[in-house]
This record gives C-alpha cells, structure tokens and sequence, in this order.
C-alpha cells in the first residue's frame, strides 16, 4: 500500500481506466462524482467514451444514464455526449456538447433541484444504480474513502450502486482530508429526525465516505486537475449590479434587519457574485460566514482576508491561480472551510434555520418577479436549475442578480411574462440590475411591477413594459395580477422572429 491507497485490500483491485470502464455495461445507470468542474473522474469516463464509439463503429448501441451531482468537465460530460454515449443525464449540466444534444432533443435531461437528488434516488425515483465512478483523494486502511475536492452525491452513489469504480487522483492535496463533514443521520420518511446542524460552520458527521470493500471492482489512479475556469475581472456591469446590492445590505443593517455580519451567504457561480463578494469586502462587512453549494475565487480571496470567518460546500469552482493557492495553503483553508454532501449543503431544513441570503444569477424575470433561470426564449436549455431553487424558496432574502439586457442589447432580461418558471413570484424578494434594485417583500403583484420596471428595467425596453403594464391594468380578465395573454409572449416570439426584442 502507499500513502494513497491505504487499505491492502483493495490493492489487487488497481487496474487501467481501460480495464474499469469495461465493467460498465450499455443500457445501466451510472452515477459519476463531480460538482462544478471539481472532484469529477478524470480517466474512466474518457475510457468508457473510447469503448463506446468503439462500440457505435461496430453498429452496436451503447448507451448510459447519466448521474452526477452537478456539472462536470470536457472529460466527462463533453466526452460522452460527443460519442452519443448518453441516454439521460441528470442533474445539472452547463457543457456546449451535452447542452447541444439536449437542444437538438436526442438527449433527455432532468434538470432537477440539487438537494433533491439523493433522496430521490433513495426513493427508488431513478431506477437501480448499477455503477458508480468516484474521485477520492485517498483510501484509508479501514477502506473509508477520502473525498476530493467535491462531495456532491457520493455518499448515496456509494449507498445505492451495486458496484464501484474508484479514481484515487494524487494531483488533489492530501491534506484535504478532514476537511469533509458526511452526515450518516438521514433516513427515508416516515423515520427523518431533525438535522442537527445550528451554525454554518458545525461538523455533524464523518470525515470520510463508508464504502464496502467488496464492491468496489476497480482502483485506477489519476493525476490529473480539476476544470478550471479562468478568472475574469470584473466589467462595469458586475460591479455595478454588485454596487446596489451591498448599498442595500447596508441599509438593512442599518434597519435592523440585519446584523452587521449579515447572515451565511451563499452565492452562484459567475463574474456577478465574484464582483458581489469583493464588494462586501471592501465595503467594511467582517466577519461573515457563508453557506453555500460552491466556493470559488471571491470567497477563497474573503477567507483569505479574514473577512470570510467560515465556508460550509460542497464543491469547489477556482481558476488555475486560486486552485494553486487553495492546494499550497490547504491547511489554513481546512480550518475554515466544510465540505459536506450536496443533501445537507442545499438542505431547505438548513437553509431556513440558518437564513441564508441566496444570491443566485438569472436569464429573466417578469414584471411580477417570477425568475427563468435555465431557459432561453422558454424551451432551449441553458445549464439548469442547480441549487438556486433550494436557497431561494427556504432563504431568509432571495436575491436575482442579472444584467438588464443580453445578446447585445437585443433582449430585455425583465420581460412582460417569464417565458419558463424556475422560481416563482413567492420565492423572489429581490432583484438586481445594473440599472437598479427592486426590494420586492411584502409587495402585491402590481405594486412589484411598479418597482421592476422603475429599478430594474434598462432605459431602453422601459416604455415598452410601463405601456403593457398600463394596458394590462385596464383591460386584463383579472387585475390581481394584470395580463394581456396575446401579447404576454409577444416579445420573446419577436427576438425569435426578427432578432430583437425591440417593438
Ligand atoms: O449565453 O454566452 O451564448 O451569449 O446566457 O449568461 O450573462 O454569461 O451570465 O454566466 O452568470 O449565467 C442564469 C445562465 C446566467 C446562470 C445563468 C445567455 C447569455 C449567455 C450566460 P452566450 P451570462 P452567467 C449555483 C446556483 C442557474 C443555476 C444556478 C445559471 C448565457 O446563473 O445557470 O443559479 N443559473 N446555480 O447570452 C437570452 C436572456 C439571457 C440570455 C443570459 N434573458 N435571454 N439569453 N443569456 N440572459 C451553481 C450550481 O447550482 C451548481
């Protein structure tokens, strides 16, 4: 054994990518690690792409189910979508080729909320789990297994499959183990106990993954990165949407309605709350924590500062540049930073008690605050829901940040009627343009009409929705939530048709 692969047992099982992907069959549910580009497996699935195609020249079909905990990388998702190896995938994806496919509808997708995966697969939702591929950073001598940089589903893949494939990837910190905090205390209804966790930063479980040896059916070994994506400054806009949104945290320090380290973030992944977090930063907030699904540079940069006290994820999305500093000073990060199954990150119990402030990017919202987050003009997807669903129904603020137009100006992002729901008028308190903020609580429909249009709307589609609005308030059926059904969609059916959503 080595330091890596401590347990002897399981040293007879070490093999090829090659050798392991032969265990996985056509036609079976494979359920992959991997959680925004980080903790993915790194050799199997390029293995199995290769055996696939090789398959396809042959005439012969291949083709998987798909499971992961979030978005992974051109090796995985990219690498089977090319080779048409994918029947279903689920649940959440943001690759061009997987993207394509599901657009060009020759691959089903279940773009589901991310707290809700595990239980569903325990609930029998998703079929027998036959293979699961994990990265682990390490195995330990009693055969626990060591995540790497991203928990996601991995506890409940392991649970539920009815074998496994492990990638023991040494270009991953050994000294990210003990940073893991997996929760063992779920059970199915009608058993469930309260979640013990009470702060950010509680440790309410297990450093490491039980896993049964005896399932395991092969060990390879990677050296291999995460994705990572490179780190863009921020624009104008980012920091200007950024801007209003802290002027408004602020204020409601100053209210009273918040304290002064606010409550535990959590924040999407993007240039928006990147700008977002290093504006809390220079604004003189301390001492925050954050609750959250990923970390990524902002809120490696806040720990780093002291700013940021403490970090509860479960996966990691860096540049090159942060994920070399996460690996050189990992044991700083691992006195500050939990990483925890997607279950218990996203958990709406925890959410709720907590009071996070989700802050979450969108494509669209309408005049009376419902939120498209996944589809362009309602029927081509874009990523999926992610966890924004889980944080902005249960939070203590939701909070949608965009800018006021995409495509060049061509499409207002506030729009007469959402043309896909994602997160309805009950689950948005606020949005955020570069134009403005729409405080949104305690509004009736038409009151928060009033408010998107004055704040959120770009100057230039501003008209258009005051003009609708007014209409629709004198001739809609009902005037409780005022809409002229014709025209509701009119805007999106013109960009299709002439390329703007200009009148
Ligand atoms: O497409 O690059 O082809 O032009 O959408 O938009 O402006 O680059 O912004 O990367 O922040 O993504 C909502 C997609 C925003 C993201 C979304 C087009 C735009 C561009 C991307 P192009 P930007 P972002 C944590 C929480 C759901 C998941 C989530 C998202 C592309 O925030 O996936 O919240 N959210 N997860 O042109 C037409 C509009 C548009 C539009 C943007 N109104 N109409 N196209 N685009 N607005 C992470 C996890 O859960 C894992």
């Amino acid at each position: 054994s080595d330091e890596r692969i401590r347990d002897a047992r399981l040293l007879d099982r070490i093999m090829s990518a090659d050798a392991a992907a032969a265990f996985i069959e056509p036609g079976t549910t494979v359920a992959m690690s991997g959680f925004t580009g980080s903790g993915y497996p790194k050799a199997v699935p390029l293995a199995l792409a290769q055996r696939i195609e090789q398959r396809h020249a042959q005439g012969e079909p291949f083709q998987i189910r798909l499971l992961t905990g979030a978005s992974t990388a051109p090796e995985l998702d990219g690498a089977l979508a090319k080779v048409d190896g994918l029947a279903l995938r689920l649940p959440f994806q943001s690759d061009p080729d997987a993207r394509k496919r599901i657009n060009d509808g020759t691959l089903e997708y279940i773009d589901a909320h991310l707290s809700h995966v595990a239980q569903h697969a325990w609930f029998g939702f998703y079929g027998e789990i036959d293979t699961a591929v994990i990265e682990v950073s390490a195995i330990r001598e009693d055969g626990a297994l060591v995540p790497s940089t991203s928990v996601g589903n991995n506890k409940t893949w392991l649970d539920l499959a009815k074998k496994v494939i492990l990638e023991v990837n040494d270009w991953q910190p050994a000294g990210v183990e003990g940073m893991h905090d997996i929760y063992y205390g779920t059970a199915l209804p009608p058993h469930r106990r309260p979640i013990p966790l009470v702060h950010p930063d509680d440790r309410i479980g297990e450093t490491a993954l039980r896993c049964d040896p005896a399932k395991v059916v092969a060990v390879v070994r990677t050296h291999g990165p995460d994705r990572n994506s490179p780190f863009n400054p921020a624009d104008e806009c980012s920091r200007q949407i950024a801007a209003h949104l802290i002027e408004f945290l602020q204020h409601e320090v100053k209210a009273g309605r918040l304290p002064p380290n606010l409550l535990p973030l959590q924040s999407g992944v993007g240039n928006i709350p990147n700008a977002v977090l290093a504006g809390l930063a220079a604004s003189g907030f301390r001492d925050l924590t954050a609750f959250t699904e990923v970390i990524q540079d902002g809120m490696l940069d806040l720990l780093h500062e002291g700013i940021l006290t403490s970090a509860s994820c479960t996966g990691f999305a860096l540049s090159p540049e942060a994920n070399e500093r996460f690996k050189r000073d990992i044991d700083f990060y691992r006195q500050r930073i939990v990483m925890r199954t997607q279950e218990i990150s996203n958990h709406p119990e925890l959410v709720r008690r907590l009071g996070c402030i989700g802050m979450n990017g969108m494509v669209e919202a309408d005049l009376y605050g419902n939120v498209n987050s996944t589809h362009i003009m309602g029927t081509r997807i874009q990523n999926g829901i992610g966890g924004s669903g889980d944080f902005a129904r249960n939070g203590f603020l939701s909070i949608f940040l965009s800018p006021s137009t995409a495509k060049g100006g061509s499409i207002s992002s506030i729009v007469p009627m959402v043309s896909h729901v994602d997160h309805t008028e009950h689950d948005v308190s606020i949005i955020v343009t570069e134009q403005g903020l729409a405080d949104l609580r305690g509004l009736s429909p038409k009151q928060r009409a009033r408010q998107i249009i004055a704040h959120c709307a770009h100057p230039d589609f501003r008209d258009a929705l005051q003009d609708y609005f007014a209409r629709a308030c004198r001739d809609s059926y009902g005037k409780h939530t005022p809409h002229l059904l014709p025209e509701a969609l009119s805007w999106h059916q013109r960009w299709l048709d002439t390329g703007t959503m200009r009148p």
